[in-house]
């Protein structure tokens, strides 16, 4: 061995065991039963092209960070904590390469604290407080209500109860959370949801999960929730509030099922704004109902496997509230009808390739000008934008 070699491979050495040294001496508070740390990070280009006047083409080279720990403590109590990049936004955590490296934020994405008691042995329930994961059970198309990245700050409620003998589970969610608080009201504004479904397992080794629920926001036309993003589509007085009320009832269904040896779902969201002509200061064409529907073929979550999908989506203008609805239909948002479609391979258990494409168009062209309602900038929705988004992601 040349004597360089050998002065490396002490030091090789000498790390290693200073490493395990380390991890002896890493001591957790004893109030910590077990933790858990992941994450996620995902490189994308994302390209819109969009036509409409004062509209101009975007590609964005963007990546998101997501690292967190699940901390376990007693009681059945568990603490969640997961920090995200972005620029602070509600529905959204990317990041776009920009300003000549400066640094970029990290931010509390979430943070809750989440009791699982066991209750019975056919049952799981569980509370969570704070700013949570949200407790409703959503899938692909429920985009049109919830965008993915959208964490609740508030309360959350859930139960699943299994019966064996017919095959059949129900379950039930409720969420309580805070839109807003401004020092200039004492009145907070709010939002709650109730959701009541059930999963049934069919022949062939198929299931049906099918759910109602209610999103009713409070005071919502009292002040603007102070967000940031304000995305495209619903009516707003001068003041940057909603212009509509907001009822939006539900009805979400996943049938899941196989061709041969590949997954397939069905997936239909409906959704009726069912307070939306409740509001005398809002007049004019009622824009209150919207859907989401299509199937995915495949699931590209271990290597070697791929996964292919079609939706079609559908939002009027106040079928829901625009600003906690999917960030990527188009600019994000309601008013919107297009098509969704991606294909995606994973090469590994951890890695994961997609592509996947929106082509949407405006539904109300001339957005409506209502008494008492001043169209905002970002109402400017005589334009039909379409978007390309290539990823490649990685869990650990
Ligand atoms: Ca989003
Ligand atoms: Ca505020
Ligand atoms: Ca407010």
């Amino acid at each position: 061995m040349k004597p360089t070699r050998a002065v490396l491979a002490g030091l090789l050495a000498l790390t290693a065991v200073s490493a395990s040294a380390q991890l002896d001496k890493l001591k957790l508070s004893e109030t910590i039963q077990s933790i858990k740390f992941a994450g996620d990070v995902r490189l994308r280009n994302d390209v819109s092209a969009k036509r409409g006047a004062g509209q101009n083409n975007r590609g964005r080279l963007r990546y998101r960070l997501r690292f967190g720990s699940e901390i376990e403590l007693p009681e059945s109590l568990t603490a969640l904590i997961r920090l995200a990049s972005g620029t602070g936004e509600q529905v959204s955590t990317n990041q776009s390469y920009d300003n000549l490296s400066a640094q970029k934020a990290l931010w509390i994405d979430q943070m809750f604290l989440r009791w699982k008691p066991m209750l019975h042995d056919d049952a799981t329930a569980a509370l969570a407080a704070g700013r949570m994961q949200n407790p409703l059970w959503r899938v692909y198309s429920s985009d049109i209500v919830w965008d993915d990245d959208f964490n609740p700050e508030g309360f959350g409620e859930s139960l699943e109860w299994v019966f064996a003998g017919p095959e059949l589970s129900l379950f039930a969610n409720g969420l309580q959370a805070v839109a807003d608080e401004d020092s200039s009201s004492g009145k907070n504004q709010w939002y709650f949801s109730q959701q009541l479904g059930f999963e049934k397992t069919l022949p062939l080794d198929s299931r049906l999960r099918l759910a109602g629920a209610y999103h009713k926001w409070s005071d919502e036309n009292r002040s603007s929730f102070g967000q940031a993003p304000v995305q495209d589509g619903n009516r707003r007085l001068a003041n940057g509030s909603l212009a509509a009320r907001f009822g939006v009832g539900e009805a979400t269904a996943q049938l899941s099922s196989w061709i041969g040896s590949v997954p397939l779902a069905l997936q239909a969201t409906l959704i009726r704004n069912f307070r939306q002509v409740r509001n005398d200061n809002v007049r004019g064409p009622v824009g209150r109902d919207g859907y989401q529907a299509g199937v995915i073929a495949g699931a590209a979550k271990t290597r070697g496997q791929w996964e292919a999908a079609y939706f079609k989506k559908y939002s009027q203008i106040d079928a829901t509230v625009a600003d906690v609805a999917d960030s990527d239909f188009a600019d994000g948002g309601t008013n919107r009808v297009g098509h969704i479609a991606w294909i995606a391979y994973a090469p590994r258990d951890w890695l994961q390739l997609k592509v996947k494409g929106f082509v949407t168009d405006a539904i109300d062209r001339s957005f409506p000008t209502v008494a008492g309602v001043t169209p905002s900038a970002a109402t400017n929705l005589d334009k039909a934008v379409n978007r390309l988004q290539m990823d490649m992601s990685i869990k650990f």
